[in-house]
């Protein structure tokens, strides 16, 4: 195991102190120096931290990614065809979640084998990183001509690589939601946990409604609250879960359909508001489980506290737009949409965390597919 602090220190004393990118949890620690130490943003999604860095070695900085491997396919557009013909070089780290040999989840199977052949396709330099300090060094020796030449390097990262590095507490102010503060007196904390959040949409469903949970704890949760064949847990393909409902309840008309959403995860892809307000159907109901954190991987600080979604879903073309605080103003507002059918989006702010012993679903994604299409189908 590499002492993270140590490597961070090396990184710097190259001179490599900007970093940004989207958390994977094999890269937690790295992540938690970057923040303590150094300067990082969290983008929205791989490609645009791709393009962040680049921005910043522009601007004469030297530019560190950080990104899970299922986030290298989000990668693909400005490394091939930003990076590539620009000459502009990024330091990379991207986790191997789904190594062969590793007990890893569904999603990542794929992913773990093609990690290292889709950087060589698209020619950028690699290297698993070393888990000893002074062959790491020697790497990042390696990895800083490479980038003095104008060429990007990517360290493939694997499970247990960095020792732990705890994060400094952040910034307090930043994390409450400013539209909350505004419209809320503090005395209505505590906030609604995940987990109670998904229980009252699940009591409330009806036989008809078909519930989308997206990637991360969401999904988890809401197997363990009642598994049914008519929930679809997400696993991967994070903040593709609207645009999964919208197809679905396009052509499921006489279904009602719940995407349940996490703020890391609409960030990441929230173009697709602007599709689903102007082709959503009365029957789907977009819901925004907001706590400001890539909670699944560790708890980072997304930008989600300075963002009014229920502003940007109006503007997109939501017919009704919800924003919620309590229980029971969650439950009125789902059970509203339910009677009077609209293309709806509830905000809803929840707590971070978790139970400490979170099942995963035991079901596969695609026995999930299969079961949900013969409900539908008969
Ligand atoms: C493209 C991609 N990048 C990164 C990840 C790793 N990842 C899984 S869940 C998650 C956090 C999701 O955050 P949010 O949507 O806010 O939900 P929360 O975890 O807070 O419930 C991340 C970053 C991923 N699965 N896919």
């Amino acid at each position: 195991m590499i002492d993270t602090r140590a490597f961070g220190e090396a990184m710097k004393a190259r001179g490599f102190d900007f970093y940004t990118g989207v958390p994977c949890s094999f890269l937690k620690d790295l992540i938690n120096y970057a923040i303590n130490d150094c300067d990082y943003v969290g983008a929205a999604n791989e490609g645009d931290a791709v393009a962040i860095a680049s921005g910043a070695q522009i601007g004469g900085r030297k530019s560190v990614v950080l990104m899970q491997n299922s986030g290298l396919t989000n990668a693909v557009s400005p490394l091939t065809s930003l990076n590539y013909c620009f000459k502009l070089p990024v330091l990379g780290f991207v986790s191997l979640r789904g190594e062969a040999g590793l007990a890893d989840e569904p999603q990542h199977e794929l992913m773990g084998q093609i990690t290292t052949q889709m950087l060589e396709l698209m020619q950028v330099e690699w290297a698993y990183l070393s888990d000893e300090i002074e062959q790491a060094r020697e790497q990042l020796e390696q990895a800083d001509r490479i980038i003095a030449s104008d060429r990007p390097f990517f360290f493939v990262v694997k499970k247990g690589t960095f020792s732990k590095e705890v994060l400094k507490s952040g910034d307090a102010a930043s994390r409450a939601n400013y539209a909350d503060i505004r419209r809320h007196p503090a005395e209505e904390l505590p906030l609604l946990s995940r987990y109670e959040a998904l229980s009252i949409l699940n009591r409330v469903k009806d036989a008809q409604t078909l519930q989308l949970a997206t990637t991360g704890f969401t999904g988890r949760e809401l197997y363990e609250v009642e598994d049914s064949k008519q929930n679809l847990y997400m696993v991967g393909s994070m903040g593709c879960i609207s645009s999964l409902g919208l197809g679905l309840a396009l052509s499921q008309t006489s279904r009602k359909v719940v995407a349940i959403d996490g703020d890391g995860a609409l960030l990441m892809r929230m173009g697709n508001m602007a599709t689903t307000g102007r082709y959503g159907p009365s029957n789907l109901l977009h819901i925004l489980l907001d706590n400001h954190a890539h909670d699944s991987t560790g708890g980072q600080e997304t930008v989600s506290a300075g963002v009014d979604f229920a502003a940007i879903a109006a503007a997109c073309g939501y017919e009704h737009v919800e924003e919620v605080r309590s229980a029971e103003q969650f439950e009125q507002a789902v059970r509203k949409w339910q009677q009077y059918p609209k293309l709806t989006f509830i905000r809803m702010p929840i707590s971070t965390g978790t139970k400490e012993d979170l099942s995963r679903p035991k079901v596969k994604p695609h026995e999930v597919k299969e079961r949900l299409m013969a409900f539908l189908h008969g």
